[in-house]
């Protein structure tokens, strides 16, 4: 008799989080709702979210309650199995502090890598068996949360930046394949693996050169994992991390299902997914990606003001809140015209956050040109403080100051030194 089971994939929730100190709470709620809905009209019988549940380790109350209200919403509804894994934003202790009464309710958390006192990883932590009501086991899940450096790797003195770039990639490689070696013995029903991480190929949103809201210089984040060796070893392999939705390296059923909200302005053109996936037995079937409405517009408009004034006032809103928008002028403005841009906007429905002039911007893209393609080992504290001041928008004049207060401050911590 064969075996269906319908999956769906999520990751990158990021609840808590803001745009540009903007509350999302609605959007959040917004989009938990409409998950509820695709759950009961797909008849989905597992979850999986990939990942960064919140925005920071010490979410909100109201995040928290999001949270826990949407789990109870899918008690007793056809989704019989839930698996939560840690993303670099979620605080494992934090995640997992409810773990014993959550899996009394079938959610399963596993919010970081578990290691014994000599630093050896527990990998039954990791191994999630899912057995239905009549205790026949329906998948077993590899929940492999976001893995630190240290969970993978032993510091060695001494090791080169590069030698530890690849023990990094190793490191991951072995946990995967440890872990497939672990369930190989389980013949007929789906084996999937999760991932928090950069798997090679990947696009970042936006094509954007660095990932706005990823930009957390880890180690990990610079050893992109290939994932091509995993896609018949694993039934599914259920990634986040990356925003956009998308296939890396080309495999079916190898996955990001990207986040459900645009988290900056550079993801402002990308359709945001949540992703369906259907098993037969131990095989993968197929994967579908649904659009998920966007109960708030995040636009870009570009233009002198006169292209502006236009796009703004032929702009219709298609939402009832308010739409959030970045302006980028191609020549220079004045005050007066960005009050009158702002009135425009506020009849129709939009609020501008952010607005910049294009030439800051090209100044901008030709400066972080400097720094591409290298590696932080070549790189400077000094080189990586002028990058992320780019990254800020802070002018010339504003960097300057900034790197001088930062001379200063490591120049009075080598006088402590000595
Ligand atoms: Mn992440």
């Amino acid at each position: 008799m064969t075996k269906k089971i319908k999956l769906l994939h999520t990751s990158d929730w990021h609840l808590g989080a803001r745009l540009l100190n903007k509350d999302r709470e609605e959007e959040q709620l917004f989009f938990l709702n409409e998950l509820v809905e695709l759950i009961k009209t797909n008849n989905i019988n597992l979850l999986i979210i990939a990942g960064d549940i919140f925005d920071t380790g010490v979410p909100s109350n109201s995040a928290r309650k999001m949270y826990y209200l949407f789990l109870t919403q899918l008690i007793g509804t056809c989704c019989e199995h839930i698996v939560i894994t840690g993303g670099n934003h979620d605080s494992p202790s934090m995640l997992e502090a409810p773990k014993e009464v959550l899996e009394l309710l079938n959610i399963y958390v596993i919010g970081a890598a578990e290691t014994n006192e000599n630093g050896e990883i527990n990998f039954d932590h990791e191994i999630i068996k899912l057995h239905g009501i009549n205790k026949d086991l329906h998948a077993v899940i590899a929940a492999v949360p976001f893995l630190r450096d240290r969970d993978i790797m032993k510091s060695v003195a001494g090791q080169s930046f590069e030698d530890r770039i690849a023990a990094m990639r190793q490191g991951l490689r072995n946990h995967y394949q440890h872990l497939a070696e672990l369930l190989s013995e389980y013949k007929e029903i789906p084996i999937i693996a999760t991932g928090h991480l950069f798997a090679q190929k990947s696009v970042l949103p936006g094509n954007d050169a660095r990932q706005e809201g990823e930009n957390d210089i880890h180690i990990g984040n610079l050893a992109q994992v290939d994932m091509s060796e995993f896609y018949s070893t694993f039934s599914y392999m259920a990634l986040g991390h990356i925003h956009k939705a998308q296939k890396p390296g080309g495999f079916e059923n190898i996955r990001y299902s990207g986040s459900p909200l645009c988290m900056s302005f550079s993801e402002f053109k990308d359709e945001k997914t949540i992703t369906v996936v259907e098993f037969e037995n131990e095989n993968f079937i197929s994967a579908t990606d649904i659009t998920l409405s966007k109960p708030r517009q995040i636009v870009r408009f570009k233009g002198n003001e006169e292209i502006l004034k236009n796009e703004i006032e032929n702009y219709s809103n298609p939402n009832t809140l308010t739409a959030w928008a970045e302006i980028i002028f191609t020549e220079p403005f004045t005050q007066m015209s960005l009050d009158a841009l702002n009135s425009t906007a506020k009849e129709k429905n939009i609020e501008i956050l952010k607005y910049t002039l294009e030439e800051q911007k090209k100044i901008q893209t030709d400066e972080s040109e400097k720094y591409s393609g290298k590696t932080l080992q070549e790189l400077t504290p000094e080189d990586l403080l002028e990058m992320k001041c780019i990254e800020e928008g802070y002018t010339e004049e504003q960097i300057k100051e900034i790197k001088q207060s930062f001379q200063l401050l490591t120049d009075l911590m080598h006088h402590v030194g000595t």
